[in-house]
């Protein structure tokens, strides 16, 4: 790895396998799947392929609210796509996904059945299917696109950037960590400002920008992401935080938050989910209990 300070680049890049940094066996100039591989599937109409990344909690945390409002037909199953291994470039994947990121949905409920990539596309299709976390009034519904758009637009500053550079980079760059904690602070104060009047993003409705919004930067002011809680000195952001612990209390918020996941604590981690069921049942605390010693 040369120091950022003496590169100067080449007339054409080429790729030197090894120069992503922490996710250097993943990341390729190319698309399109590396190997042939069907994805499975289950029972239910909607089958989720995801992992628990904020953008894949996003998804799991409006099933599990659709479901808690009683709304039987988002029932779902769920199967993790562990990305360090490169799961997201097999051929079935790449079917529901051309861009081979998580979360990817498939709606067999619909003939031919529907496929749907790119998590706020997502929670908007699920918002429609299911008429619910999507206000009516069209002015009300535009505020929530808004917020739904600024995430999807801002986060790969807050991710791709600063996360990387602060976190993942296998050199710390100041130039790139300053730009990008610099944008990453600015967002935090748009929606400390924001939040300063209302409970939620379009007000008083909980909605699917509130889901999408949480999933990054709430998470972020509850330091679950990146270690950079004291550095970005997130309690600052008052509103944020007030309106981060409101949604994280809620009971399908934690449930979202186990779908998929598989690092961290046993109790968290429900690696595959198809009924309600699996969060008392399948958790890796309770597999790992229930196999004989
Ligand atoms: N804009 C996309 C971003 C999805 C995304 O970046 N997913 C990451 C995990 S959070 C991923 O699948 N990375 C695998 C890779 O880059 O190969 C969305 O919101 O769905």
């Amino acid at each position: 790895m040369t120091d950022s300070t003496e590169y100067t680049p080449p007339k054409i890049w080429t790729w030197e396998k090894g120069n992503g940094g922490r996710f250097a066996n993943i990341n390729r100039p190319i698309a399109g799947p590396t190997h042939e591989k069907v994805l499975p599937i289950g029972q239910h109409p909607l089958q989720l392929y995801s992992l628990a990344t904020p953008n894949g909690v996003k998804v799991t945390v409006m099933l599990e609210e659709l479901l808690a409002l009683g709304i039987k037909d988002a029932e779902y199953d769920a199967y993790p796509i562990r990305i360090s291994d490169g799961d997201q470039f097999s051929s079935g994947f790449v079917e529901v996904n051309p861009n081979s990121k998580i979360p990817a949905l498939m709606d067999r409920s619909t003939t031919p059945p529907t496929r749907v990539f790119e998590s706020g596309s997502i929670l908007l299709y699920l918002a429609e299917k299911f008429g619910a976390f999507l206000p009516k009034d069209h002015a009300k519904r535009t505020e929530c696109m808004n917020w739904l758009f600024w995430q999807m637009g801002s986060a790969p500053y807050l991710g791709g950037g600063f996360g990387h550079f602060y976190a993942y980079a296998p050199v710390k760059i100041q130039y790139c960590i300053d730009r990008f904690a610099m944008e990453t602070k600015r967002q935090l104060d748009v929606l400390d400002r924001h939040l300063a009047d209302k409970t939620f993003m379009t007000g008083d409705e909980y909605t699917i920008a509130d889901i999408a919004i949480w999933a990054w930067y709430g998470q972020l002011v509850l330091g679950r992401q990146y270690n950079a809680a004291e550095f970005l000195q997130v309690e600052s952001y008052t509103h944020v935080m007030r309106w981060a612990k409101l949604i994280d209390a809620r009971p399908a918020v934690l449930r979202g938050r186990k779908v998929n996941k598989v690092i961290g604590d046993l109790d968290m981690q429900l690696h595959e989910r198809h009924d309600a069921s699996d969060f008392d049942t399948k958790t890796q605390d309770k597999l790992q209990a229930a196999k004989p010693a």
